[in-house]
């Protein structure tokens, strides 16, 4: 009964930030949260719109409150999503690292309070974020706007109905949260996120943005390269290597991408190890060709596979291969588990 009621409170207070409100009632809705002497923690799961987004929140309580922290319950480790932390220094910190007790006034961005079981613990005085609705949640300020592609998009209209111009490091990073949550506007957005992207586009740094954008590899990584170039193998079109046991599974995407762009293979196969299990990554046109049937075919009976048309990935626990040890795993033992299908 006690979520029905707030089901109610939310949807209405979404229906009313969404069409009753101007983004200056909005804005002032946001701000009358705050007094001069809170020290606000700005919760973010930090992928690159949701750091974006609590940059923007520091900006808007600059000067109105006392203290503004970002946390974040997770270690960053997607280089792309580091190398934006490091470049803007955005002030990031591990939740675990923080006492709670040191803040008055909580936001969270980017998600809701459902979403992480560590958000859970916490009351939040307001509440911003793109995603669907959920319920049995509540907060003093909510503004939900579940069909924007980012909640940069959404921050943007904060910024500019508080007569702020973004420093270019503020920009750069909404800008970077826009292009990641609309995949560069492939994926559904309104015309309020191209109209934000639109603003910042005169003062975001953009070959900042492309460095973030290319950088996914670390160096120690190259090694795995190497392998890749001297082992390769290709039998009718079809590119198989297997890579070894590999630090982060990612590395095998980004060597699978990689050889997609040589124009004689059909097909990009490469696999690896990783904790116990083998991941394998599939690249092909998807022209008259489908990775994802390809990558059910040989590892459904023995683990989780699937994907698209034109890419796809399987993740076998090695106890289910033929091969206890995972030593014995070779680009031969993957062409022969992919010959059957040819
Ligand atoms: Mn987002």
């Amino acid at each position: 009964m006690k979520s029905q009621k707030r089901l109610e409170k939310i949807a209405d207070t979404v229906t009313r930030s969404k069409s009753k409100h101007s983004a200056i009632d909005r804005l002032n809705g946001f701000w009358d949260v705050f007094d001069k002497d809170d020290d606000v923690l700005v919760v973010i799961s930090a992928d690159p719109d949701a750091l974006a987004g609590a940059m923007a929140v520091k900006k808007l309580l600059r000067y109105r409150v006392k203290s503004v922290t970002i946390g974040n319950p997770h270690e960053i480790r997607r280089l792309n999503n580091l190398e934006m932390v490091k470049r803007l220094k955005i002030p990031v910190e591990r939740l675990s690292c923080l006492a709670i007790g040191d803040f008055n006034r909580f936001v969270l961005l980017d998600s809701q309070p459902l979403h992480h079981p560590c958000f859970e613990k916490m009351e939040f005085d307001v509440v911003i974020d793109h995603h669907p609705v959920t319920i049995g949640w509540d907060a003093r300020f909510i503004d939900i706007r579940p069909n924007y592609g980012a909640v940069s998009s959404i921050m943007v209209e904060y910024i500019r109905a508080a007569g702020i111009t973004p420093s270019v490091a503020l920009a750069t990073a909404l800008f970077y949260g826009i292009k990641v949550d609309t995949q560069n506007f492939e994926k559904s957005s309104l015309l309020a996120d191209g109209i934000s992207f639109r603003y910042l586009f005169n003062i975001a740094n953009r070959n900042l943005v492309r460095k973030f954008e290319l950088t996914d590899l670390r160096r120690s990584e190259l090694k795995y390269f190497k392998t890749a170039l001297n082992d390769l193998k290709v039998r009718k079109g079809r590119a198989f290597i297997h890579i070894g046991r590999v630090w982060t599974p990612d590395v095998l995407v980004i060597i699978a991408d990689f050889l997609n762009h040589v124009d004689q293979f059909n097909w990009v196969i490469v696999s690896g190890v990783h904790g116990e299990r083998l991941i394998t990554i599939f690249r092909c046109d998807g022209y008259r060709k489908n990775a994802g049937r390809l990558a059910k075919r040989m590892f459904e009976k023995l683990g989780v596979a699937g994907g698209h048309k034109e890419a796809a990935r399987a993740e076998v626990p090695l106890k289910n291969l033929e091969f206890p040890d995972s030593h014995e795993f070779t680009t031969q033992s993957l062409m022969n588990l992919a010959s059957v299908y040819e």
